[in-house]
């Protein structure tokens, strides 16, 4: 039976909550397998992060490992599809570390592609009256770093599939004027990531680019 990884993040920037690490909890209580869930709420912290998320796919070499992070500003999830290799702090993370115009992981490739299949987690979700939409960029901050910690971890373990997905603000918690969605949303869109992923062995073809 596979072993899924998923992982959100705790509070930052002066948050009280994450919707990540929140939904996060929230599908490990609520999945009833086959397949075995192990769940992380990760610190956002340059180090902390990635040092956490390796060890956790070489304890439990999971077939699949799903990152999410929060992304503020969005009003939909965000099933991402490219890390970069750079990191590019706009704030402190929680460890006080703003380093930038680092590689995330030295002579790495610039770029990673999200080995999950993106595509069909969008329609999977727009079908279930969740908005959803690909996104081409995770950023520069500890979520792209996560992403493409994972990609990079992964890269030498045959069949092993990656992903990060960006979550809006839940309703309790959002800032004023930020758009958000329930967390029981949030959480279930998460199952629904894992599920598809678990489900389908190749992406749609369909088209999913954007212009900006
Ligand atoms: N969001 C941040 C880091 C942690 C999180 O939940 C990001 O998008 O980089």
């Amino acid at each position: 039976m596979p072993t899924v990884l998923l992982t959100g993040f705790e509070p930052f920037g002066g948050d009280s909550a994450n919707p990540s690490g929140d939904a996060v909890r929230i599908v490990a209580q609520r999945w009833n397998g086959p397949e075995t869930l192990i769940t992380a709420v990760l610190p956002v912290t340059f180090a902390g992060a990635t040092k956490s998320l390796r060890e956790l796919i070489d304890e439990h070499e999971p077939d699949v490992v799903i990152a999410t992070g929060l992304a503020g500003d969005r009003a939909a999830l965000g099933v991402e599809r490219i890390a970069v290799n750079l990191v590019d702090a706009r704030i402190p993370d929680n460890d006080g570390a703003q380093p930038i115009d680092e590689p995330s992981v030295a002579d790495g490739p610039a770029a990673r592609f999200s080995t999950l299949p993106v595509k069909a987690i969008v329609h999977d979700l727009s079908a279930a009256g969740i908005p959803a939409a690909l996104s081409h960029t995770a950023g520069t901050f500890v979520c792209n770093h996560v992403f493409y910690t994972a990609l990079d971890a992964v890269s030498t373990r045959a069949g092993v599939r990656a992903g990060f997905v960006h979550v809006p603000w839940d309703a309790e918690h959002a800032p004023m004027n930020a758009s958000y969605l329930d967390l029981d949303d949030i959480a279930a869109a998460l199952e629904i990531a894992v599920r598809t992923t678990l489900a389908a062995s190749h992406d749609l073809t369909v088209a999913g680019g954007t212009l900006a």
